[in-house]
């Protein structure tokens, strides 16, 4: 088989002394980290979009980056993009995958024709799925890209839009049923609006919903046995998105009866994008139970858009896995990067080097999140800072055996004391010192 990048060797564990550029100085698949190889902590997913689609191009100006394979046209370019995607996934010791219809193969002229291309990847992968061992974190179907999607696709006004969406999905679901993904992913990049005045958004939602229930309801009579998430995201490309973030999504989840089958899939750039913090997303799907794959892109957040590149806050990265370990791990889905390059990160070696930085940030990320609970002040900290409420009324309120009257009683009885601090200066230097111990 043609090698594509034959100036990438199979990246190995070095360790944190080594220089080269090309090895892995934190990411030691085989180290036990609280119990679990960093390999089952970090099941690191490759997209194939920004890792073998994106050339570089944004609004200001054409591609950058060389993503020809060859040159070729049709299903010849299609199998040379998967061979050189798995040839950089086993490179990297990248253990899952995940795409979009569109991704991985050509659109054709008509709907049947993309429905056959993509039956025709769909074998392809399999060849190189047993070859490799490399498993499909999620598919998804692309309900953005194509002019037909520009008010919608599951959320659109239009029959024949919502019923071509329709087609797509169940096409996506049946490759990901083949193909024995771990999930499913609904990211909904044109659901939602650009301005109210022309938009019935109670309609939309109900459609959405309606459109779920079809969806799963299909991939469930056909025996896939995988995830469903919808992946939060604010807005970008739409003026407003329905699925905006974790606690929207949630509320959207519990209203229509679909909480029982759906998870979130929680995107970094998107929770800063909703003006939050990774860990915040997270936080609020652990709390809902309702956690199931994340996607570790980052935000340049000067920048104010979806840069969706790789990770490389160790400290940020450190507070979401802390979150996906107290979730009880990531054993429903994968943390799927993009790795999406700038457009000066123009040769062959940078989007190597994108994952082995982005892997690298996620095992330190790993190891002090750890060290954290390991070291245990924060715990105990939160612990104790809600403590009036483990005996006496305080007991009382949590078992819902006290009401209003004797809560007011208790308080004109009480001599008013100092609110004790909440110290998060130093919360926040003991993250530092854990982190830079040994400096
Ligand atoms: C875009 C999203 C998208 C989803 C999959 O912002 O992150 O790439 O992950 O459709
Ligand atoms: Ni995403
Ligand atoms: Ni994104």
């Amino acid at each position: 088989m043609k090698e594509f990048f034959p100036n990438i060797p199979k990246i190995e564990y070095e360790g944190p002394k080594s220089k080269n550029m090309l090895a892995f100085k934190h990411y030691n698949k085989d180290e036990v980290i609280l119990g679990k190889t960093m390999a089952e902590h970090l099941p690191f997913s490759f997209a194939y979009w920004h890792g073998l689609n994106y050339d570089g191009t944004d609004m200001f100006g054409v591609g950058t980056i060389d993503r020809s394979y060859g040159g070729l046209t049709g299903r010849a370019l299609a199998e040379a993009k998967a061979d050189a995607g798995f040839e950089l996934m086993e490179k990297l010791g990248i253990e899952y995958f995940c795409f979009h219809d569109v991704d991985v193969c050509d659109q054709g002229a008509s709907l049947t024709e993309f429905k056959e291309n993509l039956a025709h990847m769909v074998d392809y992968f399999k060849g190189h799925m047993d070859r490799t061992g490399i498993k499909l974190g999620w598919a998804t179907a692309n309900l953005f890209g194509h002019p037909r999607y520009q008010q919608g696709g599951a959320t659109s006004p239009y029959l024949d839009t919502y019923a071509t969406a329709a087609f797509q999905v169940k096409n996506a679901l049946d490759a990901a049923i083949e193909l024995d993904a771990k999930g499913y992913t609904f990211w909904g990049g044109r659901e939602g609006y650009e301005t109210l005045l022309n938009t019935d958004m109670g309609f939309e939602l109900d459609n959405l919903a309606r459109f779920y229930k079809m969806a799963i309801k299909y991939a469930k009579d056909n025996g896939y046995k995988g995830a469903f998430y919808i992946e939060p995201k604010p807005k970008e490309p739409t003026m407003h998105q329905y699925d905006f973030d974790a606690a929207t999504a949630i509320q959207f989840l519990q209203k229509y009866g679909l909480d029982n089958d759906m998870t979130l899939n929680l995107e970094g750039n998107h929770a800063s994008l909703a003006g939050h913090t990774f860990e915040h997303e997270i936080r609020v799907a652990r709390i809902n139970g309702l956690l199931g794959s994340i996607d570790a892109n980052h935000a340049e957040t000067l920048v104010g858009w979806d840069t969706d590149e790789f990770p490389k806050d160790v400290k940020g990265t450190a507070l979401a896995m802390y979150e996906v370990i107290k979730a009880g791990g990531l054993d429903t889905g994968v943390i799927n990067f993009d790795s999406k390059l700038r457009r000066p990160s123009n040769d062959e070696l940078d989007q190597a080097i994108g994952f082995i930085a982005g892997m690298d940030n996620y095992a330190l990320g790993l190891k002090l999140a750890a060290k954290i609970i390991e070291d245990g002040r924060l715990e105990d900290f939160v612990k104790e800072r809600y403590s009036s409420f483990d005996s006496g009324l305080g007991a009382k309120v949590v078992s819902g055996e006290t009401n209003l009257e004797e809560l007011a009683d208790y308080a004109e009885k009480l001599e008013e004391k100092p609110v004790p601090s909440g110290r998060q200066e130093y919360l926040h230097s003991v993250i530092n010192d854990l982190m830079c111990e040994g400096l």
